[in-house]
């Protein structure tokens, strides 16, 4: 019997952490399908964004893991979303653990641990501490590269 299997995220600055619950996500069925945070729900949630929706959306639709992508466009949805997917799982980090039982009523409810030590506020960190030596010392870099791979 064919399994579908439903998160929701924003998945900004797409990392490890993402690729990580996905992988684990597809493995639990066959079919998953993601809710992706539009730019107007994050400000709701209290997020800002990076990269806007219709990108978010488009690497998240590269994801081999991945069978569709829809928006998120509030808290509320998610009854809906797993009735019209006939959605048998809804999975999600265990940060948020608890927080969405009361979907059990209508499909299981699975929470995954989180990859540690990587996130969108630690990339977003990582880049604002880059100084302009640092970041003038990579444009030579890739500059040099970039010669090297010319000549090839
Ligand atoms: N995640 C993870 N490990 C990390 C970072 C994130 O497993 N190191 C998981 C989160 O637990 C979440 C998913 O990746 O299940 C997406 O994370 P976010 O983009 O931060 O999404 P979030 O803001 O938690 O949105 O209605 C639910 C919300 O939209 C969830």
């Amino acid at each position: 019997m064919n399994k579908t299997i439903i998160t929701y995220g924003t998945f900004d600055l797409f990392h490890v952490g993402h690729v990580n619950l996905l992988k684990r996500l597809k493995g639990l069925g066959d079919k998953l399908v993601v809710g992706l945070s539009t730019d107007d729900f994050n400000l709701k949630k209290g997020k800002s964004v990076v990269f806007p929706y219709d990108h978010r959306k488009k690497i998240l639709e590269s994801c081999r893991f991945v069978d569709r992508v829809f928006a998120e466009n509030c808290w509320e949805q998610k009854r809906d979303d797993i009735i019209r997917e006939k959605v048998d799982i809804f999975a999600i980090g265990d940060d948020w653990s608890g927080k969405f039982d009361e979907l059990s009523e209508i499909c299981e409810v699975v929470y995954l641990p989180r990859t540690p030590n990587v996130s969108t506020t630690e990339v977003k960190d990582v880049l604002k501490s880059l100084k302009s030596e640092d970041i003038q010392q990579i444009k030579n870099v890739t500059e040099h590269l970039r010669t090297l791979v010319e000549k090839l």
